[in-house]
């Protein structure tokens, strides 16, 4: 891979990230004739979380036929859920055999990104130097940077610490007393997978999750000789995957009872994978299932169950240099503490980077009203960035792959019409960008991720919903089928204001 750090001056159009969206749009600007376009990446490869996430047990929850993008399918997958390392070679593979990776720089933190009203362009600043681009499309993420918890003495513990998205492999944690803070997505994968090894694991639960069985198996091998013969077959695996998903899920999020027979199905694998009625009274969810993304899991209750295993319900009251005393004072000394503690998602730090057209900070703006964008793309204020997975566009059911080419084929419209019309610049006007959040938070009101009981990150400091998309991802891509420019303040190439188009 490219890892040379010079970069030009200047480019047209400057992708962040070199994830799923980042090489996404990279390949269809490349098709597109776009030849003037770097993309910049703090990391050693392609991937983006699927090449950060190397924690034990790291694999997609969503189904393999899902997680591919539509112009290169992968007839090489394994399973029906994709183990990471499957998904980061898939990533990598398309890379490759794209001819797009001269573009990319790795090894690049993108540290500052300020639009140049007098030049309306963007100055970025980085790590390897400073570029000047006309357009920049970022592809950093909605969970790229891990939190870690905010608790009392935890700069001052003395043993191993390390969050699951940042896993340390140098260390071994055969016979180690280890805890592990959270039981979210990724710790009910990490934890049956380490409490093979460890000597001893404390999981410290704050709130338990609704875990469904998890219907994962290895593809035979006459369905993978059809995927690598029958490109028809995978599609029509894809297309009844997506279908069933949709026609289930915007139900649920409005009328939560259609998941009775679910939450019937999450209390039957707790009590398949836990005989202990004290240890299944602690791990029973107690609020309204699909308020939190539903996981999917056949061995986190048998690891729970496990003898090595407890599972600590009382709160987190100080962390020691050598351990964690819980709110009855109780003590437990550690080798090793995993914060499980998810990401930054409504208030990105990148967005304290990216300084718009007034000299405020994105991140300046979403503390006044939240996280907000128009169509998750674009923002007032914000000329020429494109967001790609912004405000109200994750998905808990089905493939973010899905929205994420929604986006580019929205952005890529979006510049050749700038490049037919002689446009230097692209702002959407600030009442549609109202109108559309309105519409995002009216829709919220009623669904199950607000009414359902629980605290998640899809919520804002103030219980708003800013991050999830409310609808179907068929309705969203309706939505961005053509960049709607009749929607955004525009300027000539001229630099001569022009009003609304
Ligand atoms: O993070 P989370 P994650 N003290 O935020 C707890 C995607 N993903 O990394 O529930 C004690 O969900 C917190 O407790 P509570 C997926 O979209 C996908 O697991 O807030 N506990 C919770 O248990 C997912 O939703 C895959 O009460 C604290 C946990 O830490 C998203 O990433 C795999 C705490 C955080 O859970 C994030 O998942 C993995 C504190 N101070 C992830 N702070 C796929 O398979 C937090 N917690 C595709």
């Amino acid at each position: 891979m490219t890892s040379t750090t010079s970069l030009p001056e200047r480019v047209r159009v400057l992708v962040v990230g070199a994830g799923f969206a980042g090489l996404g749009a990279a390949i269809k600007l490349d098709e597109a004739g776009q030849a003037d376009f770097l993309v910049l990446d703090k990391g050693t490869s392609v991937g983006g979380t699927w090449r950060d996430n190397t924690y034990p047990g790291a694999a997609c929850d969503v189904p393999s036929q899902l997680y591919s993008f539509s112009f290169a399918p992968n007839p090489n997958w394994s399973r029906s859920f994709s183990p990471q390392p499957e998904i980061h070679a898939y990533l990598q593979d398309v890379a490759r055999s794209s001819g797009v990776l001269d573009r990319f720089r790795f090894g690049v933190t993108v540290e500052d990104a300020a639009w140049d009203e007098t030049d309306q362009v963007w100055t970025v600043t980085t790590s390897a130097g400073t570029v000047t681009a006309d357009v920049v499309i970022s592809g950093s993420g909605g969970l790229s940077e891990p939190k870690n918890p905010e608790i009392k003495g935890i700069d001052g513990f003395t043993g191993e610490i390390f969050h699951t998205a940042r896993w340390d492999h140098d260390v071994d944690l055969a016979g180690k007393r280890v805890a592990i803070i959270g039981t979210g997505a990724s710790a009910i994968q990490v934890i049956p997978e380490i409490a093979k090894t460890v000597g001893h694991l404390d999981v410290y639960q704050r709130t338990a999750p609704w875990v469904m069985p998890r219907h994962d198996r290895a593809y035979t091998r006459v369905e993978k000789l059809g995927f690598r013969f029958l490109p028809g077959l995978q599609k029509l695996y894809r297309t009844a995957i997506y279908w069933g998903r949709e026609t289930y899920v915007p139900g649920f999020v409005k009328a939560p009872a259609i998941l009775t027979p679910a939450k019937t199905m999450a209390l039957a694998n707790i009590k398949k994978g836990i005989s202990d009625p004290e240890l299944q009274r602690k791990v029973t969810p107690d609020f309204q299932i699909g308020c939190k993304r539903i996981l999917i899991s056949n061995t986190y209750y048998p690891a729970l169950a496990q003898a090595n295993v407890d599972v600590i319900t009382d709160g987190i009251a100080e962390i020691t240099p050598t351990g964690i005393v819980t709110s009855t004072g109780e003590t437990r000394d550690i080798d090793v503490l995993i914060v499980a503690t998810g990401f930054y998602t409504t208030d990105q730090p990148i967005a304290h980077h990216i300084k718009g057209r007034d000299g405020r900070t994105l991140g300046d703006v979403w503390a006044e009203h939240g996280m907000a964008s128009y169509k998750g793309t674009t923002a007032a204020g914000f000329p020429n960035l494109f967001q790609i997975v912004g405000a109200n566009t994750g998905l808990g059911h089905s493939s973010m792959v899905f929205m994420i080419e929604s986006q580019i084929a929205y952005i890529l419209d979006a510049l050749a019409q700038m490049g037919a019309r002689q446009l230097a610049t692209v702002e959407p006007t600030p009442e549609a960008q109202k109108s559309w959040n309105e519409d995002m938070q009216r829709r919220m009101r009623s669904t199950v991720w607000s009414t359902g009981g629980c605290a998640s990150w899809y919520l804002d400091e103030h219980g708003r919903n800013t991050t999830l998309w409310p609808r179907t991802t068929f309705a969203f891509r309706g939505l961005l089928r053509s960049f709607d420019i009749e929607k955004y303040v525009v300027t000539a190439r001229s630099d001569a204001p022009v009003s609304k188009a």
